[in-house]
């Protein structure tokens, strides 16, 4: 229900715009002046960092806002089908820099800004990160953003605007400490709150002869984010949901004096859209999670269907118009309200709403980790959510009736395999007893009816034929969306996966080996009933920010040997860049630029950590959520073994050596255990590396605080080598590999996710890989060896942590206990198989390093070779393969 609409507030009348195109009627250095004076009230002289980053990032939102205003408007009035991209997280990061080229206005910025005797790179540091995201899967959101707008493809996201995202990641005691991340305090300058586009959301209450009536409700109130194209004049929107309490408005129930009523509402409504949940790939399983991913997927179905409304009288035509790609199980629930909003609030049948939902809806799967396959309680849901519980229940047992032929065929198909071998079976078991009798009457009577009673016995155990109808409810238990909990049985779950794959028309994994695992092992029962619903899309990452503005120096380089600029736009263009990996002046131009980004995260590191490091060595990076799966941990093992292999060394030996600074940056999920043991452990291994005379510049292992997009930014481009080492089979797709690749960072890495494509774009001999293959995984967990057996030079470093080298050795006995003890962890993500190949890519690295011009030869076809990264070509897939949108640009 909408509470307000356009109408009730009303706007003072638009000027005459006589703008033509993007540019406002203040120039740039006029509009800087005017945001400094009026709107951050600082002057000239007074204008330090933050205030001249706000009057800057305030002139830019003007330019955005027409740019914005344009292009909404020409889709209004040209309709075309719209994609809405529903997710829980978009990590969007700083804006200026990637608005003020997208929008390219790079070089006026940079003009005005000399008054101040500031360049734009050093103003952009004065913008808070927007953190509304974990990792890799909200970063995918944001690039997907950047990519539709570029490709003039008519599309939204839809989200939440927590007032706290990510948290922020500090070290204390050689302990990450995890603080609040204070990013509205400054103000926003790239939202437009739109108070009136406000919708209600109810949650609780019961059905009342069937309609719901809800116990709470709450209202979402809009705010718009402009999401600039590169170079087009198409600006998209990121529009993210506020919620407020119906008491803010309800002045009567606040004069009739229920003020802490009132109040209360307003803290629950707050609570909605609080905090990001701090969890990469788990799930955590509140019910205050649930009530934040319906409250957004509610207000962005009504939104949507109210904007149709405007246009359209009649819902069947909604698939023609709107798309939603469902990020994950996160915004699952919409199959549910979708249902609910068609059949409840506009009076649709249930077939036909199915009928509509069912072409409106796509779901990409992000993970096979199963403790992030969310699966809701239903007792949970159905306090929530009643109404839509009920449909739940209707839409699972539709879709069993639907397949109860498919099954019992099978079922039948089964029985007769089974039954033409159990009367071979038996058969051959009469024949024995026979001749048993035969034996036993030549012994005589006793022996006789011993063997009797054995025959008898026998033949009362031979197993008797199923029951069919048995064997398909069992069978049909395996298909359906509401299951009981493995675990804790007689709880009943609903998989919110099923219910996406039951109510999407496309599904698809991330990467090409990830969408296969997810047919073979995940959804295997529903790739039989429809194998033509599943799909891959190759993960991708956007060019502008990942290399163009992250890397302006290997931009110009690029741009000067490709003679043009168009590579931004078109990645396949990369490709032309090989012939110059051959040119030893160029290849000492490449270097030069490297060593130029080493320098700028070597002072990072200064400032951060307070380590000095020098900037000869080789660049080790390993940056990405700390997680076991991802085995930051067995990077660690291996640096504990080099350093004592150096420390064993000669000072002849040492000369000879190849020095390294490690650097690992990722935060722990605050209640993660394991993971923030393994922080503090690289944390210890830094405190006596760093800082033992004999090893000096050898090895410096580095872990740099609150990792996030704008430190990615700067990392990245300084990276000679990165690792990107899950178990095989665990990681979806990885999206930093492609980051590191395209900024010539050769790749250490397991044959799983993106890597496999990334070495197929590279060649796999340019890369490092090692380790265990996806298929074998699971014969491997089950023939885990005994610690003893385990590399010596694993059991040598994991002894030096319990020994006490690095300090603090109790608390690390959990770590060392779950990969070296049977009944505690066990190992469970196969750092002893893959450890001795691990080590030998290492020294395949330290091999390659020392002849410089063959790492840089590599380094620049790493670039040239993965163009089919950029997150255009992924969305040119979607668009074309899943969603049906048309680029709709202005002319
Ligand atoms: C990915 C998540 C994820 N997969 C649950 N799944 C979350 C799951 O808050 N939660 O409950 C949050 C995030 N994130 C990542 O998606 C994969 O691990 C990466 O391999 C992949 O590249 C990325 C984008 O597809």
């Amino acid at each position: 229900l909408k509470v307000r609409s356009m109408l009730d507030i009303s706007f003072p009348p638009k000027e005459e715009d006589t703008s033509n195109g993007v540019a406002p009627k203040l120039g740039v250095e006029a509009s800087i002046e005017h945001e400094l004076k009026y709107r951050v009230s600082a002057n000239n002289t007074d204008a330090r960092p933050v205030k001249l980053y706000q009057s800057v990032a305030w002139s830019v939102h003007d330019r955005l806002v027409d740019a914005f205003d344009q292009t909404q408007a020409y889709w209004k009035e040209k309709d075309p089908k719209h994609i809405y991209y529903l997710s829980a997280e978009f990590l969007m990061g700083r804006t200026l820099t990637n608005a003020v080229n997208n929008l390219d206005l790079g070089g006026e910025y940079a003009e005005a800004l000399k008054k101040y005797g500031a360049d734009l790179e050093t103003v952009a540091t004065g913008e808070l990160d927007a953190a509304l995201g974990n990792g890799g899967l909200g970063r995918l959101a944001a690039c997907f953003l950047d990519s539709m707008a570029s490709l003039d493809l008519p599309g939204w996201g839809y989200g939440i605007r927590y007032r706290y995202g990510m948290f922020k990641q500090g070290v204390k005691d050689g302990l990450q400490v995890e603080l609040p991340d204070y990013w509205l305090d400054n103000g926003n300058p790239w939202e437009i709150r739109r108070p009136e586009t406000q919708f209600k959301v109810g949650f609780y209450g019961s059905l009342e002869d069937g309609k719901w009536v809800p116990g709470e409700e709450v209202i979402a109130e809009a705010y718009d984010v402009p999401i600039p194209g590169y170079k087009t004049k198409t600006c998209g929107n990121l529009r993210l949901w506020d919620a407020l309490a119906p008491e803010e408005f309800d002045l009567e129930a606040f004069n009739a004096g229920d003020y802490s009523k009132a109040v209360e509402q307003k803290r629950r409504a707050d609570g909605i859209t609080a905090v990001l949940y701090p969890n990469d790939a788990t799930e955590e399983g509140k019910e205050l999670r649930l009530k934040q991913q319906f409250f957004f997927v509610s207000a962005s179905l009504q939104d949507t269907i109210a904007r149709y409304l405007e246009q359209h009288k009649d819902l069947a035509g909604l698939p023609d118009k709107a798309c939603f790609q469902m990020n994950d199980t996160h915004p699952t629930i919409a199959v549910a309200e979708l249902m609910r909003l068609l059949i409840d609030e506009h009076g649709l049948s249930y077939d036909d709403a199915w009928a509509i939902t069912t072409k409106c809806v796509a779901y990409t799967n992000h993970t096979v980790m199963p403790e992030a396959l969310e699966k809701w309680p239903v007792r949970v849901l159905a306090k929530l959510l009643p109404r839509h519980m009920q449909l739940i229940e209707q839409i699972n047992s539709n879709w069993l009736d639907s397949i109860t032929g498919h099954v019992t065929a099978k079922v039948e198909a089964e029985l007769a395999a089974s039954d033409a071998e159990k009367q071979k079976k038996a058969a051959a078991a009469a024949e024995e007893r026979k001749a048993a009798l035969v034996a036993a009457e030549a012994k005589g009577e006793e022996a006789l009816a011993a063997a009797k009673k054995v025959v008898s016995e026998e033949e009362a155990a031979e197993e008797k034929p199923a029951d069919k109808a048995t064997l398909v409810e069992e069978k049909l238990k395996t298909y359906s969306i509401i299951q009981e909990n493995q675990w804790t049985k007689g709880e009943m779950l609903v998989n919110m996966a099923y219910l996406a794959v039951v109510g999407s028309f496309a599904v698809n994994g991330v990467a090409a080996i990830h969408s296969e695992i997810i047919k073979t092992d995940i959804f295997p029962h529903f790739v039989e009933i429809f194998p033509e619903r599943f799909q891959n899309k190759t993960n991708g990452v956007t060019l502008r920010r990942w290399l163009a503005y992250c890397n302006p120096e290997l931009s110009a380089l690029i741009t000067e040997a490709l003679g043009t600029d168009e590579w931004v736009r078109d990645a396949t263009l990369l490709a032309k860049l090989k012939p110059f990996a051959e040119d030893a002046a160029f290849r000492a131009r490449w270097r030069e630029v490297k060593q130029q980004k080493k320098k700028a995260l070597a002072e990072r590191i200064r400032e951060q950590t307070g380590y000095q490091v020098s900037t000869e060595p080789m660049y080790d990076i390993h940056v990405k959520r700390i997680h076991e799966y991802k085995r930051q941990y067995m990077n660690a093992i291996s640096l504990i073994h080099r350093y004592k292999v150096l420390k064993e060394m000669t000072p002849e030996q040492r000369a000879k050596a190849v020095p390294r600074v490690v650097v690992f940056g990722g935060k722990a999920a605050s209640a993660y255990y394991m993971a923030k043991k393994i922080v503090a452990l690289i944390l210890s291994i830094g405190e006596t590396v760093n800082n033992d005379p004999e090893i000096g510049d050898l090895l410096k292992v580095v872990f740099l605080p609150n990792y996030n997009v704008s430190e990615a930014e700067l990392i990245i481009p300084a990276a000679e080598i990165s690792q990107h080492i899950s178990t095989a089979g665990t990681e979806a797709s990885g999206t930093s590999n492609m980051k590191f690749a395209l900024n010539g960072a050769l790749i250490i890495g397991t044959l799983d996710g993106a890597n496999i494509e990334i070495g197929e774009n590279t060649g796999f001999e340019n890369l490092f890989i090692f380790g265990v293959k996806a298929d074998e995984i699971n014969k491997l967990r089950e023939d885990r060896k005994n610690f003893s057996d385990y590399d010596p030079r694993y059991t040598a470093a994991l002894q030096m942590v319990s020994s006490g080298v690095f300090g603090r050795p109790e608390y690390f006995e959990d770590l060392v206990a779950s990969i070296t003890d049977m009944n505690r962890g066990n190992d469970w993500f196969l750092l002893a198989n893959d450890f001795a190949s691990y080590m030998d890519a290492q020294d395949a690295i330290d091999e390659l390093y020392r002849d410089q011009e063959e790492w840089t030869r590599r380094s620049i076809i790493y670039t040239a070779s993965n163009g089919f990264f950029s997150s255009d070509r992924t969305i040119d897939q979607y668009a074309r393969e899943i969603w049906n949108v048309q680029p709709t640009p202005q002319p």
